[in-house]
């Protein structure tokens, strides 16, 4: 199949989780059609089944807001008639399920049909979707999608709660290619970072307010009075600045590290020992994933789509949100009991290979298979 996906490059979930699902397509045969305003971060070299097509939005001095969903349209419709797309997959509703809308409307008067498939990622329809500024307009192209998919039974409870959803939606989770997270942990590393056999503790998001990641230091600030331990928090946002300051006001900044954004988790999580996600919501939580994929326990609070997930007392714990007493609690617990960690671990594992990467995809593919059917049967 020829197979065009829109989506968010950048290092959010849903940027990731598209690249991924593209580069895995890639390998069974299809080719696929990145359409983006930036080279995705995961995309890595070249392959010879992948394209990348870049959307520019050409500035000019009458735009304040120079229009993005325009040119992202006009960019799917050029690519569906010069690469003979068979499909489009937009992962994030904003702005890219109305753009498809477009797209596939100019293409129609050209005799073209081409199936849309909306994947619901979180944000989109938990916090933007539902302002009024955009709602409308999501309700209408979720709607007008030839599928619509959701990340976890939690999101798509929460689309039906918060829109006027008129269509199934089918829920195909998250997934994680288990086998690059299976690594042995590189001994230098965490040597540097925890000399004296410190605990490690991670956290990794886009730091912002909806992961909460203030509640992290404070947490660790309670682990490490009970267990040696050092903290690593991976990513970058808008929190970024504020976390840092409540650490260096704290005593125990010497014992949290600042990695900004990387690529290589798999190497991070090979010497972690926990991984923490205080998040007020998250749809899915792909990052806990990654860890349970490594063999990480997971702390996390009990919102959303994380219990889908992480098993509380079992692949790691589940507390309320905000919750730090209960959080230092569950962390201390797994990190001095050495018998339990090596069953969390186990189980972690177990658990996410639920969600590999090869039990995953084959769902979009004959969700895929089935729309084309679908549109060869209409004419
Ligand atoms: O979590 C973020 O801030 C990024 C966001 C995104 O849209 O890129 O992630 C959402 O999609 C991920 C992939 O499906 C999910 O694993 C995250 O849980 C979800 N984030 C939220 O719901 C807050």
């Amino acid at each position: 199949m020829n197979i065009g996906i829109v989506c968010y490059p950048t290092f959010g979930g849903s940027g990731v989780l598209a690249t991924e699902l593209g580069k895995a397509l890639a390998d069974k045969g299809h080719n696929i059609h990145f359409i983006t305003y930036q080279q995705p971060v995961r995309l890595g070299g070249f392959h010879a089944n992948i394209f990348y097509h870049e959307v520019t939005v050409p500035a000019y001095p009458l735009f304040d807001f120079p229009p993005y969903e325009t040119a992202l349209a006009s960019t799917m419709v050029d690519v569906i008639l010069n690469h003979h797309l068979d499909l489009l997959h937009v992962h994030y509703a904003i702005p890219h399920a109305s753009a498809a809308y477009t797209a596939r409307k100019i293409v129609e008067k050209k005799g073209i049909n081409i199936p849309v498939v909306t994947t619901l990622h979180g944000t989109d329809i938990t916090l933007v979707g539902r302002d009024k500024t955009y709602s409308p307009v999501v309700t209408f192209s979720i709607n007008e999608s030839n599928a619509i998919t959701a990340v976890s039974n939690n999101l798509r409870d929460e689309t039906y709660k918060n829109f006027e959803i008129t269509k199934e939606i089918q829920v195909i989770h998250n997934f994680v290619d288990v086998k690059r997270f299976n690594k042995k942990p590189l001994t230098p590393f965490r040597k540097a970072i925890a000399p004296s056999g410190e605990k490690i503790i991670t956290h990794a998001s886009n730091f912002r307010k909806i992961k909460r990641v203030q509640d992290i230091v404070y947490v660790f600030q309670e682990v490490i009075e009970k267990v040696p331990s050092k903290l690593l928090l991976v990513g970058d946002g808008p929190e970024r600045s504020k976390v840092e300051e409540i650490c260096r006001q704290s005593e125990i900044c010497d014992c949290i590290r600042f990695l900004g954004r990387q690529e290589e988790m798999e190497d991070i999580l090979a010497i972690s020992d926990l991984f923490i996600l205080p998040s007020e919501y998250e749809s899915f939580g792909l990052a806990a994933l990654e860890a349970m994929a490594a063999g990480v326990p997971v702390i996390s609070t009990n919102v959303g789509g994380l219990p889908e997930i992480n098993v509380n007392g079992v692949t790691g714990f589940l507390s309320n949100i905000g919750d730090i007493k209960d959080m230092a609690a569950n962390a201390i617990q797994i990190l001095s009991h050495p018998d339990q960690m090596a069953q969390m671990r186990k189980k972690a594992r177990e658990q996410a290979e639920k969600f590999d990467i090869h039990n995953i995809v084959p769902q979009y593919e004959e969700l895929y298979q089935g729309l084309l059917e679908e549109s060869i049967s209409q004419g």
